[in-house]
């Protein structure tokens, strides 16, 4: 087979770039190990930035966005019961758009099947050959059949544990991280959301966040030790425990009801550069992880595709480089201040394991901070709306 773009991995990240190539006529292959049926199971973000809305937009696949989503004008922080407000178009002047990532990648693969998209699914045994030449190649097998793919380039899209980011020799890359010592324990309840908008709440028995994916489908997490699974919390214990840690109204709010999802996600932060190597691009959670508190791990993942895809359709329409050969220092510019945010909103409003009582009132004092002055309310409001492509 041959391709413009193989693209492995055919998540959020892989079927975008796939989708906007085909927009200027550049052909791809989607190679995807899992089945759509799986991909589609995965319940993952629940936030867009107005940039992820405007690349759907352009890859003509966000008019169920429009229809579905819900804009967000603002969000609640709560610390202690007490509950203030981040008004993001006041101090923006831009919202964010409530729509799962389960809808997104819905609408991309929709709208790959109907343009004539190549996805392929359940491939194993993907490797990349001659990412460092001009002629770089993709081995892999379907239904036990050895096949290969000719490319001019290929989009490592296959998220943390792929092999695109494996396929870039160790004396080239450089890879950051920092584990954090608790997850997110996440349930979807078709309930009604406590409130309109997200409450992130910081309470001494740990982190809680109340979200929503409409206004019959909430979803909720609570920070919780590393050792623990998810089938060590019922129904019930979720919901009590939830309840303690949201302010008071919110509690009495709460509507329960069985949950339909029920999962643990560790908390990392991880960066791996460079994510350019020859003819091969990283994109997304290949290249790079975020702790979910800034809602920003899909909203990277789409400007580095953007940076990407821009690259690529200059380098077809002109034979100019140049994109593609900033690709890797522009995407980290903006991966690392969605890091610096993610981080600090993580260690902001989480309860860490052996804190001091100094950590304990500093965490306290930036809380109060970001309450009472207007200037640390709109620096929290830009990163979370989105910083500029
Ligand atoms: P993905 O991991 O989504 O997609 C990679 C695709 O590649 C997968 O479909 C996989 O099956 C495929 N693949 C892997 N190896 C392959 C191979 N060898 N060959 C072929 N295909 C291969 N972000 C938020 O903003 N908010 C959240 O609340 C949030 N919650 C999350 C919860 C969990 C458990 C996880 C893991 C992530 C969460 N994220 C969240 C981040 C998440 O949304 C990612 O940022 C987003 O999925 C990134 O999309 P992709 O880069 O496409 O990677
Ligand atoms: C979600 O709805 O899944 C969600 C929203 C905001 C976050 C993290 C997760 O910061």
């Amino acid at each position: 087979m041959k391709t413009q773009v193989a693209i492995v991995g055919g998540g959020p990240s892989g079927l975008l770039l796939s989708q906007l190539l085909h927009t200027r006529g550049i052909d791809s292959i989607v190679l995807e190990r899992r089945t759509q049926a799986y991909v589609l199971g995965r319940i993952r973000a629940g936030v867009l930035e107005q940039g992820l809305v405007r690349l759907l937009e352009e890859a003509g696949c966000a008019d169920r966005l429009h229809a579905e989503g819900i804009p967000h004008d603002g969000t609640c922080i709560a610390s202690d019961g007490e509950i203030f407000r981040i008004d993001f178009r006041a101090l923006t002047g831009t919202p964010v758009m409530v729509y799962g990532q389960t809808e997104v990648t819905r609408d991309l693969y929709a709208a790959r099947e109907a343009a004539g998209g190549r996805i392929l699914y359940e491939v194993d045994d993907v490797t990349i050959l001659g990412a460092d030449t001009d002629r770089p190649e993709i081995a892999f097998t379907q239904n036990g059949e050895p096949q290969r793919i000719q490319c001019d380039f290929v989009a490592g899209c296959d998220g943390f544990h792929g092999v695109s980011r494996r396929t870039i020799p160790e004396d080239v890359r450089r890879e950051y991280e920092k584990l954090y010592p608790f997850g997110w324990l996440g349930i979807l309840s078709e309930t009604s959301p406590v409130d309109h908008e997200l409450i992130y709440s910081s309470s001494e028995r740990g982190f809680a966040l109340c979200s929503m994916r409409n206004a019959h489908l909430s979803r909720y997490y609570i920070q919780c030790p590393l050792t623990d699974k998810p089938e060590d919390w019922s129904d019930e214990a979720f919901w009590e425990e939830l309840r303690r840690r949201i302010p008071e109204e919110a509690a009495r709010n709460l509507v329960t009801g069985p949950s339909i999802e029920k999962s643990i996600a560790p908390l990392r932060s991880f960066v791996s550069e460079p994510m350019r190597w020859g003819r091969l691009f990283l994109c997304g959670d290949a290249a790079h992880i975020v702790p979910p508190t800034g809602a920003k791990g899909l909203n990277t993942a789409a400007s580095d595709v953007h940076y990407l895809f821009e690259g690529l359709a200059r380098y077809y329409r002109s034979g100019d480089t140049e994109g593609i050969d900033g690709y890797s220092e522009k995407a980290l510019a903006r991966i690392w201040k969605a890091e610096r945010f993610s981080w600090w909103m993580t260690a902001l409003l989480h309860r860490f394991p052996g804190q001091s009582d100094f950590d304990r009132r500093l965490q306290r004092a930036e809380l109060d901070f970001l309450r009472s002055n207007a200037s640390a309310q709109k620096a929290m409001a830009e990163n979370y709306v989105g910083l500029p492509y």
